[in-house]
Formats: C-alpha cells, sequence, structure tokens
C-alpha cells in the first residue's frame, strides 16, 4: 500500500466523494460558523478520560534524514521558523518554546475517518507565537509547513486563517499525556486545533508561513487534504 493510500485515504476519499455527505458538510458549514465561529470553545475533559492509547494517523513519521538527523539529538537542533508576512521573523528551538507559558487541553481528537481519540497536550499557543513574530497587516493565514510527505513528492502541510489561529485552544503541541511528544504523534512541535476535524492538527511542523493568500502554495487550496477535495473549514 502507498503512503498516499494510508491513514486518511481512501476512506475519507470515499466520504469526499459521497454526496450526501459533501452535503451534509454544506450544510453544517454556515451553522458551525454561526453557533461555534471561531470563538466557540471545544469541550474539556478529564485526567480520567484520557485514552491510555491515543492512535496514530496519517502518513508515516519521516524516514528523510533531515528528520532522523534531528531526533536522533533529541531535537536540539530543531528550529521552528515563524517568516514571512511577520514583522520580527522567528526561530525557535525546544527551550524558547518551553521558556514561553505552556497551556495543557485535555481534548478529543476527532478523525473525519470516523474515530477519536482523548489525548492530554501541552504546549504554547500559537496566539503566543504569533504575538512574538508580530504579523504584518497584509497576513491573513498561517501555513504550516511539515518534515513528511506522502512518497510522491508532495509535503503535508495545513492552514488557518488568523482568527483561527488566535484561537485560545489552538496549540502548539509539544507534550502529549505527560510525555514529550513521540515521532510517531508529531515530535517536535504539532498542532491541535480541537475545534475542527484532525487532519488541521499537522504534525511534525518546521515552519510557520504568514501570507495573505495560499492560491500559491502546492495546489492552492491550503492544505495537503484540501488539495484532493477536503473542506478547507474543518470545523466540529
Ligand atoms: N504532517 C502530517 N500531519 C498530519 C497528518 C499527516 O499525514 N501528516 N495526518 C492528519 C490526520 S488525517 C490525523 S487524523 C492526525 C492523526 O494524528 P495522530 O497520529 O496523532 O493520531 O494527524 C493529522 N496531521
Ligand atoms: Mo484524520
Amino acid at each position: 500500500m502507498s503512503a498516499a493510500l494510508s491513514g486518511c485515504g481512501p476512506v475519507s476519499n470515499a466520504l469526499v466523494n459521497n454526496g450526501a455527505f459533501q452535503k451534509l458538510l454544506t450544510a453544517a458549514e454556515p451553522l458551525n460558523h454561526a453557533l461555534i465561529g471561531t470563538r466557540g470553545l471545544a469541550r474539556e475533559y478529564r485526567d480520567g478520560d484520557v485514552d491510555r492509547t491515543f492512535r496514530v494517523n496519517g502518513f508515516s513519521t519521516p524516514s528523510n534524514s533531515r528528520y532522523q538527523t534531528l531526533a536522533a539529538s533529541g531535537f536540539a537542533g530543531y528550529r521552528l521558523l515563524v517568516d514571512g508576512a511577520v514583522e520580527r521573523r522567528g526561530a525557535f528551538d525546544l527551550h524558547a518554546l518551553y521558556a514561553m507559558p505552556q497551556q495543557t487541553q485535555i481534548t478529543r481528537h476527532d478523525c473525519v475517518e470516523g474515530w477519536s481519540a482523548i489525548g492530554k497536550w501541552s504546549g504554547v499557543r500559537l496566539a503566543d507565537v504569533l504575538d512574538a513574530v508580530m504579523p504584518r497587516g497584509d497576513a491573513r493565514y498561517a501555513v504550516f509547513h511539515c518534515m513528511d510527505d506522502d512518497g510522491q513528492g508532495h509535503s503535508y502541510y495545513e492552514s488557518l486563517d488568523l482568527h483561527q489561529a488566535r484561537h485560545p485552544q489552538a496549540l502548539l503541541a509539544l507534550r502529549l499525556n505527560d510525555a514529550p511528544l513521540d515521532p510517531d504523534h508529531g515530535a517536535p512541535v504539532r498542532l491541535r486545533v480541537p475545534t475542527q476535524l484532525g487532519y488541521k492538527s499537522a504534525k511534525w511542523i518546521a515552519r510557520v508561513e504568514l501570507v495573505g493568500s495560499f492560491a500559491n502554495i502546492a495546489a492552492g487550496q491550503g492544505g495537503y487534504w484540501e488539495d484532493q477535495g477536503y473542506e478547507w473549514y474543518a470545523g466540529i
């Protein structure tokens, strides 16, 4: 089985191509915007609700030498680059990220394939990182560039508009269930957006690029799966 057919692959494509499901998404979209918007909070759970094993899904943990070298050093050489339409581009190592205020959330991850898992996530609010780099007036989206790919030359990426990115629960997660994020769950830094479907929660983030438009990135739909036909707005 090729990488492109694993994880959020064939099942979800079947859903995306399913007319009734499409109609449901289209019908639910304005409703979600109205009821939840970008300010509503995802439910937070208690310690006892946390699933002991959090399923691993999506593309394989990057096997390229860049990622493997970083992992071998405990990500000592890792820098989260934050650039593009910003006043002060940033390069945050893990010490810098851990030195910022840490938020913990116990929230449920909902994959479009139909499974969910509750995890305890800790890390830095994306809003705090944005404040540090000061987005310019022309910045509208944060694009998350990841270190994995589908084996056919297409890297995983995702995007949020800056309202979604400043949502109080939008987290750059460094830890899962009281331990440093493991490689399979997106080490060293992944996104957690509990108000949106799982494919928005990009793993293995190398760079956050602030842009006015994502039309010129990859196939122009704002994310790897969006380029295959998924909805860009994945609110739940
Ligand atoms: N970089 C990257 N991020 C990704 C994916 C991926 O394939 N690559 N898959 C997405 C999907 S569809 C899901 S459901 C979750 C799975 O996260 P988990 O492995 O921690 O369960 O990661 C999301 N983020
Ligand atoms: Mo998913």
